[in-house]
């Protein structure tokens, strides 16, 4: 059984979108949020992005899930599995074989704030599990999931490292939100990448196909197709620089020369400078020692922890 709840309109993702450029493209540095990758065509990229030989993270969380998915699950006990940010196919079914196997699962509920991709995976999985109540909510990491009735264990799921493209204080502020929407026998599911060697952190970002390249640039047609504005994706160099006090990669577009932009659907225009930086997304990695508390500081307590030999992912149980 498949139903589709709109917590976002496509209107108020519009709106979201001029304020974002409107604030972003202003400020010193420019920045743009990164949830404005993710139109089909960034959704694409970000798909063959998993699958380079440099992009370890998807890899390596996949391995972690098939050795540890059954214990996680036990772990869990939990009735409904909410996914924040639907998945790649694969995590997803992972998750809810193992959760049916062990027993209790009887709801999925997705949240993402693409409608089409997120109605799309949902109807996959509604028809491969029958049984199975599926509530897909398109909603942004502005809206947390309903609080739910004690009895009830929910598994929160978070992979993919997608924690990491928020500041530690803006963590802060979406995991206590989080925290308070959980009763006592939910638990969420987190899936951070580690601290590591700057040159395979920069790697991962910055692919010699250039497929990075592109999803970083992507941004920028977006904003051409939905605010009618017209940057030159290609007169933007991708920068992926490792930042070794903030601990995060930091992700960038910079201007080889002076560029003049008009952005006529929210009514204005924007200069670069030559050489001059937009910064589009950042990707933090994690420390155990920091995870904890950092989950500590939002009310968690960790009780479990998997990582794979290299140290290079980890996946994190914890509960209010
Ligand atoms: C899966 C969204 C967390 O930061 O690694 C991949 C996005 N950006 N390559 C990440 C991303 C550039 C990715 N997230």
């Amino acid at each position: 059984m498949l139903r589709v709840e709109y917590r976002v309109t496509p209107d108020d993702l519009d709106k979201a979108l001029r304020s974002d450029v409107q604030l972003g493209l202003r400020s010193e540095p420019k920045q743009l949020p990164p949830k404005w990758f993710y139109d089909d065509r960034g959704s694409a990229l970000f798909e063959r992005i998993t699958e380079l030989d440099d992009y370890y993270l998807s890899r390596v969380e996949r391995e972690l899930l098939r050795h540890h998915v059954t214990e996680i699950a036990r772990a869990a006990q939990a009735v409904e599995l909410v996914e924040l940010g639907a998945g790649a196919a694969v995590k997803t079914r992972m998750l809810l074989d193992a959760l049916s196997g062990s027993g209790s699962l009887r709801r999925y509920t997705p949240l993402d704030v693409s409608g089409p991709f997120l109605e799309r995976a949902a109807a996959g999985i509604a028809e491969d599990y029958p049984d199975l109540d599926v509530r897909a909510v398109v909603a942004d990491f502005d809206h947390t999931p309903h609080p739910t009735p004690a009895s009830e264990a929910r598994l929160l799921a978070l992979l993919g490292s997608t924690l990491g493209n928020q500041t530690p204080q803006q963590r802060h502020a979406f995991l206590s939100r989080l925290r308070g929407v959980m009763g006592p026998t939910d638990q969420v599911l987190l899936g951070l990448d580690l601290v590591k060697s700057p040159e395979r952190l920069v790697r991962a970002y910055d692919d010699p196909d250039g497929v990075t390249a592109e999803f970083n640039r992507n941004v920028l047609r977006v904003v051409n197709r939905e605010l009618e504005a017209n940057f030159v994706p290609e007169e933007f160099t991708h920068v992926a620089r490792w930042n070794p006090v903030a601990e995060w990669v930091d992700i960038r577009l910079r201007a080889h020369r002076p560029q003049h932009v008009t952005i006529p659907a929210v009514d204005m225009s924007v200069d670069f400078a030559a050489g001059e930086e937009l910064c589009t997304e950042i990707s933090a990695k994690f420390r155990p020692e920091g995870i904890r508390t950092e989950l500590a500081g939002s009310g968690f307590s960790v009780t479990g922890w998997w990582t794979d030999p290299d140290g290079d992912f980890a996946l994190v149980l914890a509960r209010p």
